[in-house]
């Protein structure tokens, strides 16, 4: 009451924005120096059901964007340590965060200051009000349009998995970790034996469901910590975080059995089809694509010793 009426039908379709969300909500990162006003911010927010984290020293702002992993940043401009604009600049000069929402909230009025900190980086400038259901629509819009392009830019659009560049960052995220925690390993490479004749006999979209059958099976049987993606055509990858070779060994097993039980459908039947897989452990010093080579060796290792089994 005693909003306009577009602003009414506007928080109408945010609920819907945020129900649909339901996947896990909206992670907004707030740097702001000052306690009351972050706490204001994050009281709206969380109210909304988003996630909220609050920086009040902008300079550690790469650890927050590293850990919490945030979809849009609220950014105050002053700030004792440095201007919320001077932290934009920064964050966008770095390859992973290039494309996050900043959203510059303020106090600041004015229009030219405002045009400044956009212009170092900003996808927006809020000003700061007591109007929490417009600071909601504001955020919910801009977090999900960058879900959506996060989607987009992660996954394969066949198969749902992540996509192969994102698949070999992720590799390379997770190598980096396992180094500085001195916690193992694994990778597996999947390719689907004979699939030329998959293709071959039954056609290229019976060929296309089994690649998603599997997709669908690896994101099913993948448990929650580990990554599968698909490589390229029918070739998959999944990295164990955290997993020695033989649990991953065991894991990929599982995949392996449950896949060559599957009854693919094609027009008046069913049939089978396997995979073979390679698994390498990360060993000290090794570089992401030495352990794909690792893992692409012990594939063709499987495949040479008669397919449908998991190559050491
Ligand atoms: P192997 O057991 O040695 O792996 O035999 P293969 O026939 O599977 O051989 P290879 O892995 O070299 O061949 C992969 C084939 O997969 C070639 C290509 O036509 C097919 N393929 C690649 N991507 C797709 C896709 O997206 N859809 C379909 N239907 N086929 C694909
Ligand atoms: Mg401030
Ligand atoms: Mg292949
Ligand atoms: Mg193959």
């Amino acid at each position: 009451i005693g909003k306009p009426f577009d602003l009414l039908r506007l928080i109408d379709r945010l609920d819907h924005l945020l129900e649909r969300s339901h996947e896990s909500p909206y992670r907004v990162l707030v740097v702001d120096d000052s306690e009351t006003s972050a706490t204001w911010t994050r009281t709206m927010l969380t109210q909304a059901g988003m996630q909220v984290a609050v920086l009040h020293n902008p300079l550690n702002i790469f650890l927050s964007l590293e850990r919490f992993k945030p979809e849009i940043i609220l950014m105050d401009v002053y700030m004792p340590e440095c201007t919320g604009d001077e932290i934009a600049q920064v964050v966008r000069q770095h390859a992973s965060y290039d494309s996050i929402p900043i959203v510059f909230l303020s106090t600041e009025t004015s229009r030219g200051r405002q045009l400044m900190a956009r212009s170092m980086g900003g996808d927006d400038f809020l000003v700061k009000s007591s109007d929490g259901d417009e600071l909601i629509a504001a955020v919910s819009i801009t977090a999900a349009r960058y879900r959506r392009l996060r989607r987009w830019m992660t996954c394969d659009s066949l198969t749902g998995l992540l996509n192969h560049t994102h698949i070999t960052d992720s590799l390379t995220h997770e190598i980096a970790r396992a180094k500085a925690e001195q916690s193992p390993l694994a990778f597996a490479m999947i390719d689907i034996d004979h699939f030329k004749q998959v293709n071959d006999n039954f056609g290229h979209s019976t060929g296309d469901r089994v690649i998603k059958s599997l997709a669908r099976l690896l994101r099913q049987h993948v448990r929650e910590a580990a990554f599968a993606g698909r490589y390229g055509g029918e070739e998959f990858a999944v990295i164990f975080p955290d997993t020695t070779l033989i649990r991953a060994a065991q894991q990929m097993d599982y995949l392996r059995n449950r896949f060559s039980a599957l009854d693919l459908q094609r027009g008046d039947g069913v049939f089978h089809a396997t995979f073979s897989a390679g698994l390498a452990r990360l060993d000290p010093g090794m570089s992401s694509r030495a352990l794909i080579e690792a893992a692409d060796e012990a594939l063709y290792r499987a495949k040479a010793a008669g397919r449908n089994q998991i190559g050491l």
